[in-house]
């Protein structure tokens, strides 16, 4: 089958998806090769090495399911993972399922052209590779671009700086250092409180405050994984055709349904329970304005609670966006670490960062000396790190001139004039609005057995209608505007990126329902797909 190309597959990177996908393509009997920018696996969990990291999905969800010995003999150790504990999960299973010797790791793939002639992806790599391959894959993550705003002066400062998104394997000591923090989103409010334990001042540069909820983490309980595992095939099985991968379900009433006191102790179980489970109190926390500002008002009554100076809490306390429209955020401590005497919030709409220079910080209001600076200011988020790749399809199309206006798939699985080129949670997927690991099983299964398909009938490639992927386009817009996530400067939105277009790029419909929607589209032959 495999004609004349190098190998049957390419896929990029190493992550969890791509480790899973090359699982899955080895078990087809496919010849593969994974091109990883890394020194080793785990994507997200390999570069993310910033201080309190660790993930807001709690472990005995956020694992594979797709091999019962592994999901019943992997121990947790605490309710959410840690980033060591989970790259050392990553670890495990690339050991376990031999994937590194198809792995070519520190390798980063510039560009790859569709070959019409030959029906194959012509890929380069930055270290010289120059290969083909039937079927490329991308699997590069949903936030893996990361990105530092370009302040003037950014390159003049005399001490470390470091994006939480590319942080130095052997760690940072803050000791006695004062250490200014850009950027407040999820990376920010996990390392800010632990950074804040070792430095001798932190000063946190805060232009929107966002709405985080406790994590509670605590060590696993032995008995409570026990359970879980006695009970995963149920337990998948409902996060797979929930609506967010996770396996407490979301509820379906309305703040407006309950009176203030019902109300109040239903926002006061879920704060005391912790974790993002909170905004699934009701069903319309996202979509109705009221019953949104009545769940906002609780946790800006939390933060006033926990921050000792008025002021300061005021500023902590989000009012420009609606709860939920951004990433709800999970720490530990976030709030409290602004009681601190060495801890300074400045607040940079109000005053302005207007360069970086030699020894710090400078605001409108003047400098604000550093020893070192941590930037957490996101990501280019689902399109950066498709496009930071030169991807060039039928008739010299390229993805960044077809993107232009904003991302355009089917399903998030394919964009038509890429033939035999699947993006693993690509934007017009639920991706970043689910469990990720459920929507990657999702996803590398789906698209195994499409390709298992394709080769057992002799299919030389597959590529979405252009009529199936607008009419899918306009659905995944049409569904987020009936939420109020269009309503948010977020990087959902684009918006955190000068330049890109506004575009709510993942499918907010659901995780059961687009599972459902691609099982239907497969049943019946591949429908809104061309195989030619
Ligand atoms: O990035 P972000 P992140 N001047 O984009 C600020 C996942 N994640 O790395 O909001 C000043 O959310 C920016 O301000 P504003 C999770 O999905 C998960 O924190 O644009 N400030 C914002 O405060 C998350 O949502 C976990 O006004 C500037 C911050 O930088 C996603 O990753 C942990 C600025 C960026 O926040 C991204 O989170 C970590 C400028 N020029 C991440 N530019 C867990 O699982 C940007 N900012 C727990």
């Amino acid at each position: 089958m495999r004609g004349a190309a190098d190998h049957d597959a390419v896929v990029i990177g190493a992550g969890l998806a791509g480790m899973y996908m090359l699982h899955r393509l080895r078990g087809l009997g496919l010849s593969v090769r994974v091109f990883e920018t890394g020194e080793g696996v785990g994507g997200t969990w390999y570069w993310n090495r910033y201080p309190g990291a660790r993930c807001d999905v709690e472990s005995m969800e956020y694992s594979y399911s797709f091999d019962e010995d592994l999901q019943q003999e992997w121990e947790w150790t605490e309710r959410y993972p840690s980033q060591p504990e989970i790259l050392r999960y990553a670890d495990h299973v690339a050991d376990r399922f031999d994937l590194r010797r198809d792995i070519r790791f520190e390798t980063r793939v510039t560009r790859a052209a569709f070959d019409e002639s030959a029906n194959v992806w012509r890929v380069e790599t930055d270290r010289g590779d120059r290969v083909s391959a039937t079927y490329l894959i991308t699997a590069v993550g949903c936030l893996s671009a990361a990105r530092v705003p370009a302040f003037p002066g950014r390159d003049s400062f005399q001490g470390p700086s470091y994006h939480t998104g590319r942080w130095p394997h052997q760690g940072v000591d803050f000791t006695g250092r004062r250490v200014a923090v850009i950027g407040t989103g999820s990376s920010g409010i996990q390392a800010i409180p632990v950074i804040a334990e070792q430095a001798a001042h932190v000063t946190v540069f805060q232009r929107t405050p966002n709405f985080s909820v406790p994590a509670h983490n605590r060590p696993m309980e032995p008995e409570y994984a026990r359970w879980v595992k006695s009970e995963y095939a149920r337990i998948r099985d409902t996060m797979r055709n929930s609506a967010n991968g996770l396996m407490t379900a979301a509820g379906t009433g309305s703040v407006l349904e309950d009176g203030d006191e019902e109300r109040q102790r239903e926002f006061e179980a879920r704060w005391a329970r912790g974790g993002v489970a909170f905004l699934g109190a009701y069903g319309d926390i996202v979509v109705d304005p009221e019953a949104n500002e009545l769940t906002a008002a609780f946790v800006r009554s939390k933060i006033r609670d926990i921050v000792d100076d008025p002021e300061v809490a005021d500023l902590l306390a989000p009012h420009d966006h609606p709860i939920g429209t951004k990433r709800i955020c999970v720490d530990t401590g976030y709030y409290a670490t602004y009681n601190r005497p060495d801890v300074t919030l400045v607040d940079v709409r109000r005053d302005p960062i207007q360069e970086i220079t030699p020894a710090g910080v400078r605001t409108a209001g003047g400098e604000h000396s550093a020893d070192l600076i941590v930037y957490a200011t996101g990501y280019d988020a689902l399109t950066g790190p498709l496009l930071s790749i030169d991807l060039t399809g039928k008739g010299g199309l390229s993805l960044r001139r077809k993107w232009e206006a904003g991302p355009r798939t089917y399903l998030g699985l394919m964009t038509a004039g890429f033939p035999n080129l699947f993006t693993i949670t690509g934007p017009g997927s639920p991706s970043v609005l689910s469990n990720m690991i459920v929507s990657i099983e999702q996803h590398v299964e789906w698209i195994a057995g499409c390709v298992a398909r394709l080769r057992a009938d002799g299919i030389a490639a597959i590529d979405a209608d252009p009529v199936a992927e607008d009419a899918w386009t306009a659905h995944v817009d049409e569904v987020a505007r009936y939420t109020l996530y269009p309503r948010a400067d977020s990087w959902y939105m684009g918006a955190n990126i000068p330049g890109k277009p506004r575009v709510f790029m993942p499918y907010v419909g659901g995780v059961g329902v687009y599972r459902q929607k691609c099982e239907q589209v497969a049943a019946d032959g591949y429908e809104g797909f061309v195989l030619l």
